[in-house]
């Protein structure tokens, strides 16, 4: 990014949204007020303005997107009321929560839609404490103006009675994309299968005429691209905490921040066994990192993709000491790979009680020129196939015969990380893992949340075509 393009785009002048003062932006003027709701959510169409000279219109939450930063006790009940202004069925999703399947926000799991022009209200009592956040969760098939490709996303932070806030300043930076298109490239820029072997990588190469791919023309960090909004303003010495999402429809993304490290302290909102310093940051869809980052290179940096072109089309935020002039700098990082499992001890993990093996592969180019997406030979819904046993310790091994990295999600419950490629690892807790490509990946769950469970690829597109199961206890 060239000084000239500051000049252009006069951040200073912009109302920018600062990351930080999201949570601000909770308001409901028009939202009809239901007796006894905590939060109410309106879903209706929403003008982003991404810099001075370009806005897109979609669909967000309380006029913007992201919508607010929902703060929720843990422990203590809410009451959340949806009131949907669009005409089509919606769905709020509570990504990370251990909550029932009524109000999940899972069509699959039997959760009610909002109806169109309609509201409905959801209650439950929000736990585990961490990072969390809400989308739709409605199909969107040929169509990307739907679900997941529209601003329905935001952050929820579900807070502990006794949270330890050993920093100075919090900000909450969605990673983001607009302007879908499909496209016969290959869009899958995930660099995750550097760590191992690729151990589910056929002994004949695949040659099959691969189906068409969601690309995105326009990036950002929240609601703004890098250079038009407010940076992140610091003081030497301070201690940032920075919570990511990916919020993408179907994007794996690496970002870094010049200068500077990732202290990742936990993954999807769970703490990690073993904090430890990181030049890059990759996250599929629906992933969550939380890292703090120690103030010591005064500048002004820019925290962004790693990828140049994703950068340059605006994900990314500047970064700006206090006293600090010129041009903002960007480094790339020395290396690129992530790697899961040095955030545990690399102690085995114990037997599980049974084990579930799922292959993934691909039927290339359908209908439309989409692919399709097989789990063990079948697409959705897998009737019967995964019943659980309540208090039965499962290890399910993801093997992925497919070249794309599938951050592959389990509903209502969280899994502990057992390997990647090969490479052991304990004390990793989440709920969305990106399998790499040819990659295979262990998981050990308990079987602890009854009630009819929805596992899928984060991909939208491998979702709606496919690459979904529902899990069910006997
Ligand atoms: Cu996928």
């Amino acid at each position: 990014m060239k000084r000239r393009d500051f000049i252009k785009y006069g951040w200073a002048s912009v109302v920018g949204l600062g990351a930080a003062r999201l949570g601000a932006q909770m308001h409901s003027e028009s939202v009809p007020e239901q007796a006894g709701a905590d939060i109410t959510l309106k879903i209706s169409p929403v003008i982003v303005q991404l810099d001075p000279n370009r806005a897109i219109s979609t669909i967000g939450y309380n006029g913007a997107s992201p919508g607010p930063v929902l703060h929720l006790r843990e422990g203590k009940p809410v009451t959340v009321d949806v009131v949907n202004e669009t005409d089509v069925p919606e769905l709020v999703r509570w990504h990370g929560l251990f909550i029932p399947p009524e109000v999940d926000g899972s069509e699959e799991e039997g959760t009610p839609m909002v109806p169109a022009h309609g509201w409905r209200r959801y209650q439950f009592v929000p736990r585990p404490a961490g990072t969390r956040w809400y989308h739709t969760h409605t199909m969107a098939g040929f169509d990307l103006h739907r679900s997941t490709y529209t601003g329905q996303f935001g952050f929820v932070v579900v807070e502990a009675a006794n949270n330890p806030g050993h920093y100075d300043q919090e900000v909450f930076l969605a990673l983001r994309e607009w302007e879908p298109f499909l496209t016969s490239e290959d869009m899958d820029e995930m660099e995750m299968g550097a760590i191992g072997l690729q151990p589910e990588k056929p002994a004949v190469p695949d040659r099959r005429q691969n189906g068409l791919e969601v690309g995105y023309r326009i990036f950002s960090i929240n609601d703004k691209s890098l250079g038009a909004g407010e940076p992140i303003r610091v003081r030497a010495g301070q201690r940032l905490l920075i919570h990511v999402l990916n919020a993408s429809a179907t994007g794996n993304r690496s970002i870094a921040f010049a200068g500077h490290l990732f202290n990742v302290v936990a993954l999807d909102g769970n703490p990690v066994a073993t904090p430890k310093p990181v030049e890059v940051l990759a996250l599929g869809p629906g992933e969550r990192v939380d890292a703090l980052v120690d103030m010591n290179r005064p500048g002004i940096w820019i925290l962004g993709a790693t990828k140049d072109d994703d950068r340059n089309d605006g994900m990314g935020i500047l970064v700006e000491y206090a006293n600090q002039h010129g041009d903002p700098q960007w480094v790339g990082p020395s290396k690129i790979q992530w790697d899961y499992t040095i955030f545990g001890p690399p102690a085995p993990r114990p037997a599980p009680d049974q084990t579930i093996d799922m292959v993934i592969e691909v039927v290339p180019g359908g209908p439309g020129n989409f692919n399709h997406w097989l789990i063990n030979g079948k697409e959705y819904p897998h009737e019967r196939e995964f019943v659980l046993k309540e208090g039965v310790r499962y290890r399910l091994i993801f093997h992925n015969r497919s070249d794309d990295a599938h951050p592959v999600h389990m509903h209502r419950h969280t899994f502990e990380l057992a390997e990647v490629n090969g490479k052991k690892t304990s004390g990793v807790i989440k709920d969305t893992v990106v399998v790499p490509n040819y990659g295979r990946v262990s998981v050990d769950l308990v079987a602890n949340q009854p009630g009819l469970t929805l596992f899928h690829c984060h991909n939208q597109q491998h979702m709606d075509f496919g690459f979904k199961a529902l899990f069910r206890y006997a």
